[in-house]
């Protein structure tokens, strides 16, 4: 049996966990807060399955991060290499979490898995990115002007450019971009955090957006790959040295070259930030969004709305679940 079909109910329920206990922090103000409870029932969840679980995206490197680091063991066969469950895993526990601190729309728990090696184990720096879904997909180039791209983009689609609508980070760092997308012609949905659901929804019709520009979190330019090989969607990608909060351009890029990425000119495809032949994705809302409802908490329970992929089985599922504390809570219909 695939692992894809082994896994399955498993991982729905490892985002659900994380995405119900961030949602109980929702709106607090406390966005570590948010994602610590996350990280926390994502762990715990993880432990419980028949899995040799290693993270190659997590919270940070070992040093960093108490739980979920990158390089960490989890899953009830961890460290057993004979393992046929022998699984990379890529987490982002609360992938939005200045949203669920806000109580604003988009936040998600998200979970990607492959064979071993399937998911390219990308620092923890910036990318440049842009996400379009299967119409588009071919038909952009990170490094063309971005009125070629809109105009190809438009193209598969059979429209004109003023008919599209890009999403940006609103970011300082995006002011050229965002100008030449309005030079363009085509719209912008400006979003303040999370460029890994506005990339699953550019590759979903009927969302209302068809491309995701700009530069964002690399680890989640490999997990967003990771639903573009399930959804038929492309991401092209770069590894970008930026200044964040806590370094510099330069101790960026040497801690990128200190982890073997040199070529900071390479575009990375789809299939080099997740090459995996069977991957599996799972993701579940924690404030409502584009695709997925928040938790609802009911009482006695909650209900969530996950959506759950494998790519070889070529299977796209929206999963509605509620969840009882008590056997006797009366389930609704909708
Ligand atoms: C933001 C955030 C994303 O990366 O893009 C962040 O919204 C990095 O950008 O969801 P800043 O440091 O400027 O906030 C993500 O977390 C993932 O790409």
């Amino acid at each position: 049996m695939s692992l894809e079909r082994l896994l399955e109910q498993d991982f729905i329920s490892v985002t659900e966990a994380a995405a119900i206990a961030s949602a109980q922090t929702m709106g607090l103000g406390d966005r570590k807060h948010a994602d610590r409870v996350a990280v926390e029932a994502m762990r715990t969840t993880l432990a419980e399955i028949d899995i040799a679980g290693r993270v190659v995206i997590g919270e940070g490197e070992r040093d960093q991060a108490p739980m979920l680091f990158v390089g960490e063991e989890v899953g009830r066969l961890a460290g057993d290499e004979n393992a046929d469950r022998a699984v990379d895993i890529a987490v982002d526990p609360l992938e939005g979490t200045n949203l669920c601190a806000n109580g604003a729309p988009g936040a998600v728990a998200v979970l990607a898995a492959s064979e071993r090696g399937g998911l390219l184990h990308a620092p923890d720096t910036y990318m440049e990115k842009i996400v379009v879904g299967p119409t588009a997909r071919g038909a952009v180039h990170l490094d063309a002007p971005v009125a070629e791209n809109l105009r190809n983009i438009a193209r598969s689609f059979k429209r004109d450019v003023t008919d599209l609508t890009v999403v940006v980070l609103e970011r300082e760092r995006h002011q050229q971009l965002i100008h030449d997308i309005r030079e363009a012609g085509a719209r912008i949905r400006l979003i303040t955090d999370g460029d890994l659901g506005a990339g699953i929804a550019a590759a979903v019709r009927g969302t209302g957006v068809h491309a995701v520009m700009g530069t964002g979190g690399a680890p989640e330019g490999v997990i967003t790959a990771a639903a573009m090989r399930c959804l038929g969607g492309e991401i092209q990608a770069r590894l970008v040295a930026l200044a964040n909060e806590n370094e510099t351009d330069a101790e960026q890029r040497e801690r990128l070259g200190s982890l073997g990425f040199t070529d900071l000119d390479r575009i990375y495809r789809t299939e080099d930030l997740a090459k995996g032949e069977q991957i599996v994705f799972s993701s579940t809302g924690v404030t409502d969004g584009e695709l997925l409802r928040g938790v609802r908490f009911f009482g006695g329970g909650a209900r969530t709305s996950t959506l759950f992929m494998s790519m070889s089985r070529r299977t796209i599922r929206f999963v509605d679940t509620i969840h009882r504390e008590d056997p006797t809570t009366p389930v609704l219909f909708k």
